[in-house]
């Protein structure tokens, strides 16, 4: 029941290839992956990641080199003695982008227009490189709505301001809209893989996309605010009753443009504080820094699951 399976209606064939359904790709000579400083004339994508079969995408450049040791050790790969691993898109000056094994571990910046970039960027590098059946995750952070700090949100669905379940763009003019949809059996897989003995929980529910970091999400603590506390939590706590579990900036896009791809993709993103309790994040940096790695080590794990079944 996977959404490869449905082919006509995205963008996955049986054979795990998935199709970007864009005919002008095939008639470029060169395709410049700008954001990413490759391009394929002078990089040879099939030798540099043919071997991929997973990609995390996480905000920070910092959590995502970080991210890519751990995975090094989780996955028992050794660099050589005195090597370190390198940014391969440091030419770029945007993204950060580290291959462990058959992982790329990149940061996507903030926000919606950032992780799309990066998304058809990353979803022509897997194209060109020939990848089948790759599967991308976003590992982040985001503000629980009745959800303790700490606790692991798995995104079933994604949700604009509006409660709209499509990634709307503008396109020559005119709305363009696309199906959020996140995975199904993906986040049951990922669910199998929590670790009874944390210490904390990991949730799934609605997760609502802002494009915002302060009104967009309810904030009272930006430079400008019109509604009242009261408002606030009403807001609030309307979003609880409806399943909404976080706020994050990233999903709907993350959702829609896989899904739209036939690749399948999962959002997991640890709580940095419960909304209903407060707005700013004043959480110690080195609680937030332990908090930070909980989405990490539940992906890692999946990957470390799906490896050894190879
Ligand atoms: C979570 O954290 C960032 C805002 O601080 C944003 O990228 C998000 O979704």
């Amino acid at each position: 029941n996977r959404n490869k399976t449905k082919s006509g209606e995205n963008g996955e064939k049986r054979d795990g290839t998935f199709h970007l359904q864009n005919p002008h790709l095939e008639r470029m000579d060169e395709d410049v992956l700008y954001h990413l400083g490759l391009n394929t004339t002078s990089h040879n994508f099939v030798e540099m990641f043919g071997d991929v079969k997973f990609v995390c995408m996480g905000g920070t450049a910092n959590r995502m080199e970080t991210f890519a040791y751990y995975l090094l050790d989780v996955l028992g790969l050794k660099l050589p003695t005195g090597t370190t691993l390198i940014d391969i898109s440091r030419n770029s000056h945007r993204y950060s982008m580290y291959k462990v094994g058959p992982v790329l571990s990149i940061s996507h910046g903030m926000g919606v227009p950032s992780i799309g970039i990066l998304l058809h960027e990353i979803m022509k590098l897997l194209k060109y490189a020939k990848v089948k059946d790759p599967v991308l995750f976003r590992i982040g952070t985001c503000g629980g709505i009745g959800v303790e700090g700490g606790t692991i949100v798995i995104s079933e669905d994604a949700v604009d301001g509006l409660g709209s379940s499509y990634f709307q763009v503008p396109v020559l003019g005119k709305i363009v809209r696309r199906p959020a949809v996140f995975d199904k059996e993906l986040i049951e897989e990922l669910k199998d893989c929590v670790d009874p003995k944390d210490s904390y929980k990991t949730v799934t529910g609605i997760t609502l996309c802002a494009d915002d970091f302060y009104e967009g999400q309810g904030r009272l603590d930006g430079a400008f605010c019109d509604y009242t506390e009261a408002e606030k939590m009403e807001y609030l706590h309307k979003l609880k009753d409806q399943g909404v579990v976080n706020f994050e900036m990233e999903a709907l896009v993350f959702a829609a443009l896989t899904h739209h791809a036939g690749i399948r993709a999962a959002d997991v993103c640890v709580a940095c504080l419960d909304r209903l309790k407060g707005d700013q994040v004043n959480t110690p940096k080195d609680v937030l820094y332990e908090w930070q790695k909980r989405p990490q080590k539940l992906v890692a794990s999946y990957i470390k699951k799906q490896l050894e079944k190879c």
